[in-house]
């Protein structure tokens, strides 16, 4: 680790100061003289522009997962046979598109519950685009709006990525979850058994449950905010109007991933809710009428589908999956600052300064620049370390006895690539010897 050379200055005493050290993870750091400019970024590759998913293809898909409740005791849910011929069916077309498909079991009331996990070769393992849709039923129906229409949605624009044989920068993978019906317990199952390297290489998830339903609302999350806006601009393209989805909280697979810190999104087109007036007027369809009346029904069969609606929020996710996994992140150099001034006590305890780090998908990068401008004599009394947002520390600069030169103004390289970008970002400066004070004067976070 090397730390910024001290501008000469005079002051005869000598100084002894103890560093009290904390447990630190490892952070590759090199000083950049506080001159140096920012390096040229690369220029920012453009999103490739989604293909058409075709309705008719996503109809196909529905037709078969009705089929198969038909033939299985009129449902596909949980611990039932006509879920596991319906995990069969999917992973077949993925299997012959040239995905690398894996099983999950797990166990739920007393029955074999199933995840199918599909990832498409190449792409960044350390920047995961995850979509996927829960696949049971529940037991009173053939589930077809909910949620064959997820996971119809998600697997034609998986095979789409095929068709395309798209090189996207980030890797996809898609899911389909078991019992989600019994409480959202396979997709919990999968990000409880996600190693934590794992869960932090993911960029990205998007869940559609219910994206088809008869009487349609067109209801985007709002959780991440560049999923959000993603959804949002594309629906605003199309001239159909969007609200935040408000019910959505816990209420479906894309919980467990909101939980563990994982940027979230999806599309919903409403359950049992009643569409108001105001809706039926910007939306068409009935007032006064449940989005879906056959929510959780024997009723909810093929017969129960909005073609327009389904057809709309499968291009929907093809659109984000091709603008977030081959569109760059926002272009290097975007920048998150705080310029309030902090004192720093003497030889004293550490304080902190925040800044809050927003828009960003998935994690950090290798070369996160720290930008530091503190005010100090004898700077060689001062420790500073970044704080992550879960709290990790990354040691900047140790103390030294004979560092007598003022002022820290400096910009770091840390390699935050195992921290989440999103959340509260700190810098801590604590003074251990005695005489000379300053403060934090600002400091920044160039992604
Ligand atoms: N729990 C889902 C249906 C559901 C109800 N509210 C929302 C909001 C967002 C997504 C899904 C839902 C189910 O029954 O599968
Ligand atoms: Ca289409
Ligand atoms: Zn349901
Ligand atoms: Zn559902």
């Amino acid at each position: 680790m090397t730390t910024p050379q001290p501008a000469a200055s005079g002051r005869g005493s000598r100084r002894t100061a103890t560093v009290t050290g904390l447990a630190l993870a490892a952070a590759l750091l090199t000083a950049v003289p506080a001159t140096s400019a920012p390096s040229g970024s690369a220029a920012a590759t453009g999103a490739l522009a989604a293909p058409d998913i075709p309705l008719a293809n996503v109809k196909a898909h529905l037709t078969q997962l009705q089929s198969i409740a038909t033939a299985n005791g009129g449902n596909r849910a949980h611990g039932r046979p006509g879920y596991k011929a319906s995990i069969d069916y999917v992973r077949a077309k993925l299997d012959a598109a040239g995905f690398t498909t894996s099983l999950q079991q797990f166990s739920s009331s007393g029955a074999t519950g199933y995840n199918l996990i599909a990832d498409w070769p190449g792409g960044d393992p350390n920047q995961v685009l995850m979509a996927g849709a829960h696949l049971d039923s529940v037991s009173s129906g053939p589930g077809i709006n909910d949620n064959g229409s997820g996971s119809a949605a998600v697997l034609e624009t998986a095979l789409a990525v095929s068709r395309a044989q798209l090189q996207p920068a980030k890797h996809l993978r898609f899911a389909w979850w078991g019992a989600e019906e019994l409480g959202l317990v396979g997709s919990k199952y999968y990000v409880n058994n996600l190693p934590t390297t794992e869960r932090a290489r993911i960029a990205g998830y998007i869940n559609l449950d219910m994206v088809g339903s008869p009487n349609p609302g067109y209801f985007v999350y709002d959780d991440d905010p560049a999923i959000e806006k993603v959804f949002k601009d594309w629906y605003a393209g199309i001239g159909v109007p969007t609200e935040i989805e408000t019910e959505g909280d816990g209420r479906s697979d894309h919980a467990a991933f909101k939980n563990a810190g994982i940027p979230v999104g999806g599309l919903f087109t409403g359950a049992s809710r009643t569409k108001t007036a105001a809706q039926a007027t910007k939306w068409g369809g009935t007032a006064g009428q449940a989005f879906d009346r056959c929510y959780h029904s024997s009723c909810d069969t093929t017969a129960n589908i909005n073609d327009t609606a389904l057809d709309r929020n499968s291009d929907a996710l093809a659109h984000a999956v091709w603008t977030l996994g081959t569109g760059t992140t926002p272009p290097p150099g975007t920048t998150f600052e705080n310029t309030a001034d902090v004192a720093i006590p003497d030889n004293g305890a550490a304080v902190t300064s925040t800044v809050q780090v927003t828009g960003r998908t998935g994690n950090a990068p290798a070369a996160l620049r720290v930008g530091v401008d503190i005010k100090h004599t004898w700077r060689g009394d001062l420790v500073v370390d970044l704080l992550a947002p879960d709290g990790t520390a990354y040691r900047l600069k140790n103390s030294s006895s004979s560092d007598s030169a003022d002022n820290v103004i400096t910009t770091y390289t840390v390699d935050a690539s195992a921290e989440q970008a999103n959340g509260d970002w700190r810098l801590r400066v604590q003074d251990v010897a005695a005489q000379d004070t300053g403060y934090i004067d600002s400091w920044k976070l160039t992604f």
